[in-house]
């Protein structure tokens, strides 16, 4: 069984997922889609009951393994809307299929559980060193600024664009999915709502429709407990970074609504985020995210 109150590891999120699809049929499906460097199987978590090329959200969580509040939200959100009280979502969950992954780097995540909390990258061997950073391995703009070429860097981007074989299961899995309208990818911390680009400080010619659609997430978010949020582009808002998932799910991927979220807290914990702020962290932004899956069931 799943609980909010403390954080859990990969293999107790992926058996969750499987008992969630067991329990939900006809809402719920899950697939096996890929295989980790170290063995782990990646799964994905499909929630809809209208047609498979309905408009459709993509959400990820975990590319940053030590960032945990990631994981635990992006399983907050999926528990609301399966467990939620379920007619308030019936006629979202008809009209937009959700697609979740919630931790996209499962040797890293281990890694955090069982040796080293801090661990960022991946876990494939790198001569001297280990792992690359999965945000900055995606193939748009690869290697272009705000990564390193030391394989020993926190921000390695790898030998060569998708060198590493979880962003590749993660990429085919958005090129494969019909009609995606928005990509979510949730990070920790700073309190920030981003969307492309990284690569440049120039912006997407259709910003003010990104930057709208985040004014009213943040609104939303907001909403629940003041928590705060800043919101621009991610080379304007954080800094500059190429190779990361949101640039590329924009410009090679063509989900138009790219955003990566950078959730609680400002930096008092930082990663070491407390499981009592988990349940909070899950409620506000589970707001924000029903906002832009509201605005895609409407949007066409
Ligand atoms: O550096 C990152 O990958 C993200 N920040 S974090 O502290 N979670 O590591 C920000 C990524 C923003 N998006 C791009 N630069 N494309
Ligand atoms: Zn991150």
């Amino acid at each position: 069984a799943m609980d909010w109150t403390s954080y859990h590891d990969y293999d107790e999120i992926t058996a969750w997922l499987d008992e969630l699809a067991t329990n939900n049929p006809g809402l719920c499906k899950v697939s096996d889609v890929g295989t980790s460097y170290e063995g782990r199987t990646m799964k994905v978590l499909t929630l809809g009951t209208g047609a498979a090329d309905n408009p459709g959200i993509f959400i990820d969580g975990g590319i940053h393994a030590r960032e945990w509040i990631s994981p635990a939200t992006v399983t907050y959100i999926i528990n609301e809307l399966v467990n939620g009280a379920s007619s308030t979502y019936s006629d979202l969950l008809a009209g937009v299929n959700f697609h979740f992954m919630p931790v996209i780097n499962p040797d890293g995540y281990a890694y955090t559980f069982s040796n080293e909390r801090l661990w960022r990258k991946t876990r494939s061997p790198q001569g001297a060193c280990t792992g690359v950073d999965p945000n900055r391995n995606w193939d748009f703009h690869w290697n272009e600024g705000g990564a390193s070429n030391n394989p020993c860097a926190d921000t390695y981007c790898g030998p060569n664009a998708f060198s590493e074989i979880e962003m590749q299961v993660v990429r085919d899995q958005i090129n494969t999915l019909p009609n995606l309208v928005s990509y979510i990818s949730f990070h920790s911390y700073s309190q920030l709502w981003m969307y492309p680009w990284g690569w440049t400080s120039d912006l997407p010619e259709d910003w003010q429709e990104l930057d709208s659609l985040a004014q009213d997430a943040v609104n939303a978010l907001t909403a629940v407990h003041g928590t705060s949020y800043e919101i621009g582009s991610s080379t304007n808002t954080i800094y500059l970074a190429s190779g990361g998932s949101d640039d590329w799910a924009k410009g090679a991927g063509n989900v138009k609504f790219s955003y990566t979220v950078e959730l609680r807290d400002t930096g008092a914990f930082g990663f070491l985020l407390p499981a009592g702020q988990i349940i909070p962290t899950g409620e506000e932004t589970f707001q924000g995210v029903l906002v832009v899956g509201n605005f895609v069931l409407s949007y066409t």
